[in-house]
């Protein structure tokens, strides 16, 4: 069992439990307390609601209950050297197999020390898979001490093990994990290509596991490169073209090596999604061919592809990008019809055609009932400038109405009023980069739907932001006359963050989504797709409702800081996810005929 510096605290929990089975395997009795306390600090490493490495730098790490000052030692041993004499010393006689058996549910210390010994598995590689292989011959059955009870008890275990999902992650998360990785990949030589698949290639707002794909004549030196990754935390399964790696924080990476002249199927394949691949081999024998990951079988004959294009050309099909590869209608639309068009796919929009920024949130002072900004206003024009915006507008929360009188309230956005003003006279003189900063304001919809800014404040504004940000449990009735009372301000332009989820955090409310678009469409009030990462909201599914019922949409990031203005791309991807085009996203107006829409 390895340690080292940045171990999380699942690494750490799983250190903590090796270390109380050894203990328990060697002297039960005389090591019952020490046992104990290794389990229960295992525990609260696992439960931790911050990394201890972080409590460990802060110098909290002891305060963390559960955790004993012997224990919180040498673990910060293990932060600052990535050893711990103490732990190695322990562990240094037991077999790493033994470590790997520990993770199946219902193998106890005493039982997986036995398995090593008896059926010789001593090395952490393919420890589990031996295990599974043994207990199907009858080996573990045989055992002196053991049964076939037993043998159940391991392969029911492993088969949950393997069932167990880990919890999804964002989108971001994943891109921040696999970038790095392949990288690493390709300063392989035998690695000619390397891409991400899966539903981080169709760019789902969460992923389950990460999916890559080599394109390579030389598989086996480039599964030996992928399972040598040295910020894995194990190796889970390692064949002749496919492997799958465990990284901190639990997260699977799986691996298909195919060479470059079939690797177009592999693409495919390995991108789905599952409903899409299945639909597409419907296709396929429907023409009385069969498709695989290897290419299309026709006749004795197998077609490889080297391109993605290539094969759905044969297929009859245009290429479909991989947003819109769910089996919602795409395949369909792109199966070309030599009789007249049906159906086509559609063009989609791309992060390019952004002219500006709806949703930001300055550093300037209004006394918000939410956070305010960590840029200021110059810094966000500067932003925008270097992602060549047109405009730009600055949305922070309204004032708060705890501690103002409406008179307070509307002096501070007239100030803001006033600050926004002499940004747009200043740039004047200037030629290129932003022309105009528009003076918004994101409103909280109170429960009734009434605004908790006063006529006056709002009089002040080019036009409003409103959204959710409390009371998310009313009925779906209650909740849809609440926002479409917000919407009728005539100031009230944009619908923010729309079911105001919070992705793999909480659900979004209950709207009648049907009315609210129709009302959206009718008055034209738009709604926004938001780009933080835990939000993507409005979410896919209903942006391709609202495009189909001709709704405006908006694509925002509600940036808090500068830096967070480049997060526009996932609200892109949440819109192509939707089937929406240029024309369905207000901002990729220019800006005269922005101005035209915003104020009809
Ligand atoms: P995830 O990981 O839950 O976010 O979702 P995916 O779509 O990445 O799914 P994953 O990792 O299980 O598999 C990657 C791709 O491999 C999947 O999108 C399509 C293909 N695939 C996996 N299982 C099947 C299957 O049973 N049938 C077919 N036709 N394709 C499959
Ligand atoms: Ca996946
Ligand atoms: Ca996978
Ligand atoms: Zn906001």
């Amino acid at each position: 069992m390895k340690t080292h510096k940045q171990m999380d605290n699942i690494e750490i929990s799983q250190l903590l439990k090796a270390v109380a089975a050894v203990l328990q395997v060697e002297n039960a009795e005389k090591n019952k307390f020490r046992t104990v306390a290794y389990e229960r600090a295992a525990d609260a490493a696992e439960h931790a609601s911050s990394e201890l490495k972080d409590l460990w730098d802060e110098g909290e790490l002891e305060k963390v209950s559960g955790i004993g000052k012997s224990i919180a030692e040498h673990l910060g041993e293990i932060f600052h050297t990535g050893k711990s004499e103490h732990f190695e010393n322990i562990l240094k006689n037991t077999p790493p197999a033994v470590f790997e058996f520990l993770r199946i549910p219902g193998v106890g210390p005493k039982s997986a020390m036995k398995f090593s010994d008896a059926l010789e598995i001593r090395n952490a590689k393919n420890a589990v898979k031996m295990l599974e292989n043994a207990a199907k011959g009858g080996k573990i059955a045989s055992l002196e001490g053991f049964g076939v009870d037993s043998e159940k008890v391991v392969l029911q275990g492993i088969k949950e093990m393997k069932g167990r999902k880990a919890s999804r992650m964002l989108l971001t998360r994943a891109e921040e994990v696999s970038e790095p990785l392949l990288d690493y990949l390709k300063t392989s030589k035998a690695v000619v290509r390397a891409d991400v698949l899966g539903s981080q290639r169709r760019r789902a707002s969460t992923v389950g596991d990460i999916d890559l794909a080599v394109a390579s004549n030389e598989p086996k030196a480039v599964i030996k490169h992928f399972t040598n990754y040295p910020k894995k935390s194990r190796i889970l399964e390692e064949g002749r073209r496919t492997a799958s790696i465990i990284l901190p924080g639990n997260i699977q990476v799986d691996l298909l090596v195919e060479s470059p002249s079939g690797y177009g199927a592999t693409l495919q394949h390995f991108t789905g999604s599952k409903h899409h691949n299945i639909k597409l081999r419907e296709v396929a024998l429907k023409k009385g061919w069969s498709l695989s990951d290897y290419g299309l079988k026709i006749g004795d004959k197998l077609f490889k592809f080297k391109t993605e294009e290539e094969l759905y050309s044969k297929l009859g099909m245009d290429w479909i990008p991989p947003e819109l590869r769910e089996d919602t209608g795409e395949i369909e639309a792109a199966i070309r019809h030599v009789s007249g068009e049906s159906t086509t796919l559609p063009k989609l929009i791309e992060t390019r055609d952004i002219k500006g920024d709806l949703h930001m949130h300055s550093s300037f002072e209004i006394e918000t009932s939410h956070d305010l900004g960590a840029s200021s206003m110059r810094e966000m024009v500067e932003k925008a400038n270097e992602l060549r915006y047109q405009y730009i507008a600055f949305t922070e929360h309204n004032p708060a109405q705890r501690g103002h009188s409406a008179s307070q309230i509307v002096d501070l956005l007239k100030r803001k009023k006033g600050e926004v003003e002499h940004l747009n006279y200043s740039f004047r003189s200037v030629k290129k980069g932003v022309k105009k900063v528009f003076n918004g304001l994101e409103i909280d919809i109170l429960p009734d739907g009434s605004l908790p800014v006063p006529e006056e404040g709002l009089a002040a504004l080019d036009f409003a932001l409103v959204s959710l940000h409390s009371s998310f449990r009313l009925s779906k009735k209650l909740m849809t006359k609440r926002v479409m009372r917000a919407l009728e301000h005539p100031k009230v332009k944009i619908f923010a963050h729309p079911t105001a989820r919070r992705l793999t955090v909480r659900e979004g409310v209950e709207l009648d989504w049907d009315s609210i678009f129709d009302y959206c469409a009718r008055y034209n009030k738009w709604v926004e797709i938001n780009a933080s990462p835990e939000r993507l909201d409005l979410p896919d599914f209903l942006v391709r409702e609202a495009v189909k019922q001709g709704v405006t949409l908006t694509v925002d990031t509600d940036a808090h800081h500068a830096y967070r203005m480049d997060n526009m791309k996932y609200a892109v991807y949440v819109a192509r996810r939707g089937w929406a085009e240029k024309r369905n996203i207000a901002n990729t107006l220019p800006l005269s005929k922005f101005e035209e829409i915003l104020y009809n």
